[in-house]
């Protein structure tokens, strides 16, 4: 009634008033919400957390923040896909050289990794920390930071930050040579025998043009992964990481030897996380740690042989309730890394254990240590034989490698590792007749025997590594002398290439040479054991003839084991060059460590993987050194 009383003009006084008041009303809400967005950086309707984003884990502090592949298959990580990281902050890892210098695929036979560009300066991040913006990969793609780490568990420490090879400085890109490219000839010619005949299986059967099975987990492509990134190639690497991302999965019922698994598949994975940086590798490599764990659960300690990595369960052989001493002993590298990378100390601790018990054990003889030990009373067992060969070989390596892995501050390791030395030059050492040549024979009850396993011929790398690491300049003259030996175990030998086994005559005899063959040795496998320490002896010496022994040998591979059809196969007697008598077996540490550790050799380039700043497991998978000097 009385608005109908009001004037036309008061109605239209008290019209405007209100409309007048309705925009004030909007536009001081907008201000607030401004000025809260400017205190909070956020939105006013969107103040949740990343954490309270459903389904979503946010990568705790990133554990190893590992660049990420920005090309990487999202479906592989469906938890992952909605996480928003705006300007996520990058470390980079590994050294430059293989960091951001791969190659381009027209480049791919001329410069070992050509183009990784642009590393936009460091930047502020939210936080305040000074960080790298971006890096464009050898792929060409940004590089995301990683995403695919859990947060930790209240009981699970927070991770050790990654060691600064992060922060290499870049350098020109070393142009591989002609020996590398034949390397690289080798390896696509290996591959392709895998790709063609055992793609996803565990080993070639070249001869066959088939496959044999060993664990059913693609044992080669995985131990070849890392070769394939050093190699610089790219298509064959991209296809192999497909295959993991899809195919590889270890819920599978199936016994597994827990050495051989470790350093080959958890070894290959993490190298290849620390080269790539690809978030994908540490996944599978948490996986198969975690299911290789049953393994421990003995009273003793020591683990069992076997796990069943889908039923979690664990035994040794049937025949015995030993382990084999170099099993044991050498899983080290690989668990300790992945404690490091997950920040779950449980790994660490398990192989730890087993170490500090081994270093108090009677049984030793001048740190020489028996073959078996068993898992119920934890005693060394089949005491009185020692060697440096099969079952015992890499318990001496990994003395040296663990010591030098977490900064040469473990002092019971050092120790063992110059009483075992020199427990060697006591009991072990011998030269031969007639050309004097040193070796490393065997101790069985107090009797000398002049064998040698071609597995010993680890040994003269190691000992060069010890040397270059402050160790006496001794073990660099021993390694001198053994590498020269290892050397004539190929060159007197018809194929020029060596038996598993040799036998050095200790007398001279008319018509002998230094090295003597039994017919149930006279197998080749394709081992990398003395090209691995050419290898270090290039590296440490820079003396050419070890890259022209290695170039020697490469040829005879490639005469005696080649398989035109695609693949290298192993051979029953490298005393016949008219039929060395194939095997029909490619194993899978042909690709993992022979040429790889062949491509090293041949490379003047000291940062392809910096022997200051990364341990090689003993299947030549690359591990950082966490203190690099
Ligand atoms: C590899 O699996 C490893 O090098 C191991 O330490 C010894 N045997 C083979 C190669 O010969």
């Amino acid at each position: 009634k009385k608005w109908k009383q009001l004037s036309r003009l008061q109605r239209s006084v008290i019209l405007f008033l209100f409309a007048f008041l309705a925009v004030c009303g909007v536009i001081s809400y907008t201000s607030m919400g401004e000025a809260w967005k400017s205190l909070t950086n956020k939105p006013l309707d969107d103040q949740r957390t990343e954490q309270e984003i459903p389904g979503v884990k946010l990568a705790n502090p990133a554990v190893l923040p590992a660049p990420q592949k920005a090309d990487a298959n999202r479906g592989d990580y469906p938890e992952l896909s909605p996480q928003k990281q705006p300007n996520p902050p990058h470390v980079r890892r590994g050294p430059s050289n293989l960091q951001i210098k791969a190659p381009q695929r027209d480049t791919r036979l001329k410069t070992r990794h050509s183009t990784i560009r642009a590393v936009e300066g460091p930047v502020q991040t939210d936080k305040g920390e000074k960080t790298e913006k971006s890096i464009i990969s050898w792929r060409g793609a940004v590089i995301e930071p990683d995403q695919n780490t859990e947060p930790p568990s209240s009981k699970i420490k927070e991770p050790e930050k990654p060691s600064s090879v992060e922060a290499e400085d870049q350098k020109e890109p070393v142009p591989i040579n002609e020996r590398q490219l034949a390397v690289i000839e080798a390896f696509r010619h290996a591959w392709r025998g895998y790709k063609d005949f055992a793609w996803g299986h565990d080993e070639l059967k070249p001869l066959s043009k088939s496959y044999s099975e060993w664990f059913g987990l693609g044992l080669t492509l995985i131990d070849a992964l890392d070769t394939m990134w050093i190699l610089g190639l790219k298509e064959e690497f991209e296809e192999a990481r497909k295959w993991v991302a899809n195919d590889l999965v270890f819920d599978k019922n199936v016994d597994v030897n827990l050495f051989e698994s470790t350093i080959r598949i958890l070894g290959g994975l993490l190298s290849t996380y620390h080269l790539s940086g690809d978030g994908l590798f540490l996944e599978k490599a948490k996986d198969i740690g975690n299911r290789l764990m049953p393994a421990f659960k003995t009273p003793s300690k020591i683990p069992y042989s076997d796990v069943n990595i889908g039923r979690g369960t664990a035994h040794p052989p049937r025949w015995t309730s030993d382990s084999t001493v170099a099993e044991v002993t050498s899983i080290q590298l690989e668990f300790r890394e992945l404690s490091r990378l997950t920040g779950d100390e449980k790994f660490r601790k398990a192989v730890d254990e087993v170490m500090k018990h081994v270093h108090t054990l009677s049984g030793k003889n001048d740190g020489l240590v028996p073959m078996f030990i068993n898992t119920n009373s934890g005693q060394f067992t089949h005491l009185g034989v020692y060697t440096l060969g099969a079952r015992a070989d890499s318990y001496y390596e990994y003395l040296l490698k663990q010591w030098i892995q977490g900064g040469k501050k473990e002092n019971e390791l050092l120790e063992d590792y110059m009483r075992a030395i020199e427990g060697v030059k006591k009991h072990l050492l011998q030269r031969s007749a007639p050309k004097k040549l040193t070796f490393v024979g065997e101790l069985a009850h107090g009797h000398f025997s002049a064998k040698m396993d071609h597995l010993v011929c680890f040994l003269p790398g190691t000992l060069a590594l010890g040397a270059h690491n402050g160790l006496d300049a001794d073990h660099m003259k021993l390694a001198e002398a053994l590498i020269e030996t290892c050397y004539q175990m190929y060159a007197q030998v018809e194929t020029g290439l060596s038996p598993e086994i040799v036998h050095f005559n200790l007398h001279a005899q008319k018509g002998h040479k230094d090295v003597e063959i039994k017919p149930a040795d006279r197998h080749n496998l394709l081992r990398p054991e003395t090209v691995e320490s050419l290898f270090y002896m290039y590296r440490f010496t820079g003396d050419k003839k070890y890259q022209d022994w290695g170039w020697e040998i490469l040829q005879n591979f490639n005469k005696y084991t080649r398989v035109p059809t695609g693949g290298y196969t192993s051979i029953n007697n490298v005393q016949n060059p008219s039929n060395p008598e194939p095997r029909d077996k490619m194993e899978s540490f042909f690709l993992g460590e022979t040429l790889k550790y062949m491509f090293l050799l041949f490379s003047d380039d000291i940062d392809l993987i910096n022997l200051d700043k990364y341990i090689f497991n003993t299947e030549a998978h690359p591990l950082p050194i966490w203190v690099p000097a």
